[in-house]
C-alpha cells in the first residue's frame, strides 16, 4: 500500500537549478571577484556532481585560476557557497521561482487522500526554508511530516542516506513509499533505498535515461496513459497504480 510520497526539491518542485542556484552561483562569482560564469548548458554538465560545494570543487579541478592547494580550494568553495546561498535566498524571496505544473495540486490531493509527505533533498536546509514559503505559503511546514536535507544526510545522492532517513522519520518501509525525482542521481538514490521512483523530467534532464524508474512523465499535469486508460494528469489513483505496478514487478 502506498502510504508516503517523498519529494525531491531541486528540479522536481521548481526549476531551481537553472533559474535559482545557477544564477545565484554566478552572482557569487561576481561578488567574489572571480571571472567564472556558468551558462545554462555548462551548469547542466556540472550537475553530474550533487551538492553545491562538491560541484564547486569539481569545477575548480578543471580551472587553472583556482587555488592549487586543497585546503585553500575547500575554503574558497565554502565561502562562494555561503555567498551563493545568500543570493539564492534573495532571488527566491523576490518571487523568482514558481512551482512546476501540478506540484501544488498533487500535494493537496495527497494530503486530502491520506498520503503523508516528506522532503528528501541534497540541498541545504536554509535553501528549503527560503524557497518553500514562496512555493507553498508560510504554513508550508504543516504539509510535510519530515524534511531531510544536506545537513542531515551529508552523503549526497546517489547515496541512499537521505531516503533512509526520511523513511525512518516517517516510520515507513521502503515498499510503502514512492519518491518523486527529476534526475538520474535522485533515481539512483531512491532505488538504492528500495523506494520506487516517479520521474518528472526537469529541463536539465529532458532527454536523460531513467531506466529503473517506476514511471517517467514530462510534468505532473501531463495526461497519463496507464493500462489503456488515459487519465487527465498525475493524481492519487494513478500514483497508487504506478506504485502497485512497481511492487508487483519486484
Ligand atoms: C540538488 C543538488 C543541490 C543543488 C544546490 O539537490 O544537487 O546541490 O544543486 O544546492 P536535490 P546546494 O535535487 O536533491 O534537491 O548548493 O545547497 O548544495
Ligand atoms: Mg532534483
Amino acid at each position: 500500500m502506498l502510504e508516503a510520497l517523498l519529494w525531491d526539491v531541486d528540479g522536481t518542485l521548481a526549476e531551481t537549478e537553472r533559474d535559482g542556484h545557477r544564477v545565484a552561483f554566478n552572482r557569487a562569482f561576481a561578488e567574489c571577484g572571480l571571472p567564472w560564469l556558468w551558462d545554462v548548458p555548462e551548469y547542466g554538465r556540472l550537475l553530474r556532481v550533487a551538492g553545491g560545494v562538491e560541484r564547486l570543487l569539481a569545477y575548480m579541478g578543471e580551472r587553472q585560476d583556482a587555488p592549487l592547494e586543497s585546503a585553500a580550494r575547500e575554503r574558497l568553495a565554502r565561502s562562494i557557497h555561503a555567498c551563493k546561498n545568500r543570493h539564492y535566498a534573495m532571488l527566491v524571496e523576490h518571487g523568482g521561482l514558481e512551482p512546476r505544473s501540478g506540484v501544488r495540486r498533487l500535494i493537496g490531493q495527497c494530503l486530502s487522500q491520506g498520503i503523508v509527505l516528506a522532503v528528501a533533498t541534497t540541498t541545504s536546509r536554509g535553501n528549503v526554508e527560503a524557497l518553500f514559503p514562496q512555493l507553498f505559503g508560510t504554513r508550508w511546514r504543516e504539509l510535510f511530516r519530515a524534511v531531510v536535507c544536506a545537513e542531515d544526510a551529508p552523503r549526497k545522492k546517489p547515496d541512499p542516506l537521505v531516503y533512509n532517513l526520511a523513511l525512518e522519520r516517517l516510520g515507513c518501509t521502503p515498499g510503502e513509499a514512492l519518491a518523486v525525482e527529476d534526475s538520474p542521481a535522485g533515481l539512483a538514490a531512491a532505488r538504492a533505498a528500495g523506494v520506487a521512483c516517479l520521474i518528472t523530467r526537469s529541463s536539465y534532464f529532458a532527454a536523460a535515461d531513467f531506466i529503473g524508474a517506476a514511471w517517467v512523465c514530462g510534468n505532473l499535469d501531463a495526461p497519463v496513459e496507464l493500462s489503456g486508460t488515459i487519465g487527465e494528469n498525475m493524481d492519487v489513483p494513478v500514483l497508487r497504480a504506478i506504485h502497485a505496478l512497481a511492487m508487483a514487478a519486484r
